[in-house]
């Protein structure tokens, strides 16, 4: 158990180690086209830059979606267990996974997509420093009425920045659970709730809804958010939603701890040969999962 002097030495270390890595990079950080930089500008203003796989067009985007049409039926298939998708106890209460192992097998690019250079340029860019990925899932999110999981309001906390690209693999309308956020201005701060449970009905009392922003979007649609900087949540969906999701923070994230849980993790030994060096340095704590 560590003790609360240790706590705060470790504290401490982590913020010095941080801003030393931003000093360290702030004339090394990869050019960008303009495009990108208006990525990463958005995202510095707003905390979130909405586009779509079509604008973004990243080299491995064709194979991406080959993969995902292949996999899609599969994941619609898939009961509570099974082949596919990891046990719905142990992955999480409100969304099926796709099986990481299956995925690095057959279908890395999945997991590639979101290690290429120009997404991680992007990243270091607003990061400051270079990234780490600290987990990426294919995801259904059950429309089973209830609000629990990341449907409940909350701030990602691995990190001082946490950005969350995930890409809509079906259209999602107002039914189909989108991505709802309180703008960075509006965002409260987790004391104004009475616990960390916190209900689309406490939120109202704190942000009426009408300034809550809604992110519905077709298929193909993609959402780079810093998930650290504001409450957001998948709205409870009416029907089921398919997603990937791609979750990174710095390479000494704030809390570790966090970031060690992430099924994405059992799938990375299944990649060693494909990775460059820059990928294996882009993957939070690589070398411990060979
Ligand atoms: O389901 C969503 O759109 C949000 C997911 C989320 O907040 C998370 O994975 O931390
Ligand atoms: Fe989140």
């Amino acid at each position: 158990m560590p003790t609360k002097i240790g706590k705060t030495l470790s504290a401490i270390a982590s913020e010095l180690n941080y801003r030393a890595e931003l000093v360290k990079y702030a004339n090394k950080l990869p050019k960008l086209s303009p495009a990108d930089r208006k990525i990463v500008e958005e995202l510095k203003r707003e905390g979130i830059a909405i586009t779509s796989l079509d604008a973004l067009s990243i080299p491995s985007t064709p194979q991406l979606l080959e993969a995902t049409k292949s996999l899609l039926p599969q994941l619609q298939q898939t009961a509570v267990a099974g082949n596919l998708s990891t046990n719905r106890r142990a992955a999480s209460s409100h969304c099926l996974y796709g099986n990481p192992v299956t995925i690095a097998k057959e279908y890395p690019v999945i997991f590639l997509w979101g290690l290429e250079n120009r997404i991680l340029d992007i990243l270091e860019n607003y990061y400051g420093a270079p990234v780490s990925c600290i987990g990426i899932n294919m995801r259904r999110d059950l429309a089973d009425g209830q609000q629990n999981g990341t449907k409940l309001w909350h701030m990602d906390g691995e990190d001082r920045k946490v950005v969350k690209i995930s890409i809509y693999l079906n259209d999602v309308d107002e039914n189909g659970g989108p991505f709802e956020y309180i703008p960075m201005g509006l965002t409260p701060s987790y004391k104004a709730f009475k616990n960390g449970t916190i209900l689309d009905e406490d939120m109202k009392k704190v942000v009426p809804a009408l300034k809550w922003k809604s992110c519905t979007g077709a298929a193909g649609t993609v959402i780079i958010a810093d998930n650290a900087k504001f409450f957001h949540h998948g709205k409870t969906p009416l029907v089921d939603r398919y997603t990937i999701f791609y979750a990174y923070a710095y390479r000494n994230p704030k809390r570790p701890e966090m970031c060690k849980h992430s099924p994405w993790r059992k799938g990375v030994p299944f990649m060693k040969d494909m990775l460059s060096q820059r990928q294996r340095e882009s993957i939070w704590n690589y070398q411990e999962l060979l």
